[in-house]
């Protein structure tokens, strides 16, 4: 008798069974139809909660309308994904967690090619699809318009100045006529700031060494505040300053006022 023949008489073989099924879950046959379910509900909660949230002041400027769709098509579209993904994650964690004294190993679970190629062409669609949509509104909003007013914004450590080319006027307050383009070029003095007046929507660094642009057209006489949306320093909180959006009369005879103050004695 060989040596292989004298081991597997003295151990005999296990007979083959099917595999039992895991009796954690048992009962559980489709729970990835309970999960999605329950993510469903959750998305459609969500995404009202969020557009039922005023998310900015009311808008005073051209560019606002745009960006708000843009804002509300950007949150219909992420929050039921995260509100899925949260709703599968949290329900996975409560429904097999390990009960007190179970020791076991998790079940073997194996990569799923459909499902890992579903995860990835469904985000590349829609972040692309998001990217072409938020290009297009950018490119018509930063469009030249007639009859601009042009407005040079100067952030430094801690305020806003601004001047008016031509006119040989610096303010500390920005002084807009309504219903005119303007266009602002924002430069800095020292660090890294952002021009940012949250009634107009749009926002734009500005960067050392560079001029960086935006157009809008002030729609809502009112009085407003620039804030600066960049952390640059113990002070970054104190730098708003007063926006004032007037008729095109008022306008002109503050910039009178200030052209006689700057050429006084
Ligand atoms: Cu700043």
């Amino acid at each position: 008798m060989s040596e292989s023949e004298r081991d597997s008489e003295a151990r005999p073989v296990a007979p083959a069974t099917e595999p039992q099924e895991d009796p954690r879950i048992q009962g559980e046959k489709h729970p990835i139809a309970r999960m999605i379910a329950v993510g469903l509900i959750a998305s459609v909660i969500g995404t009202a909660i969020v557009l039922w949230m005023d998310w900015f002041p009311t808008d005073a400027s051209s560019a606002g309308n745009d960006i708000d769709t843009l804002y509300d098509v950007l949150l219909i579209c992420s929050v039921p994904i995260f509100v899925l993904v949260m709703a599968v994650a949290i329900y996975s964690v409560w429904k097999f967690r390990a009960r007190p004294g179970d020791m076991r190993d998790g079940a073997p679970i194996h990569g799923n090619t459909r499902l890992e190629i579903v995860w990835v062409t469904i985000p590349f669609i829609m972040v692309s699809a998001l990217a072409i949509y938020g290009w297009i509104v950018l490119d018509d909003l930063e469009a030249k318009q007639p009859n601009e007013l042009n407005v040079n914004v100067t952030g430094q450590q801690f305020n806003w100045s601004f001047g008016y080319p031509g006119e040989k006027v610096r303010s500390n307050t920005l002084m807009l006529p309504v219903d005119r383009p303007v266009h602002f070029r924002i430069n800095t003095e020292d660090v890294i700031h952002s021009f940012w007046v949250p009634e107009f929507r749009l926002k734009s660094d500005a960067v050392p060494g560079l001029t960086t642009q935006i157009r809008l057209t002030p729609t809502r006489e009112g009085r407003y505040q620039v804030v600066c949306a960049e952390l640059c320093g113990l002070g970054h909180a104190t730098m708003r300053q007063v926006v004032r959006v007037v008729p095109a009369g008022e306008f002109d005879s503050w910039l009178q006022e200030q052209r006689d103050q700057a050429g006084g004695p």
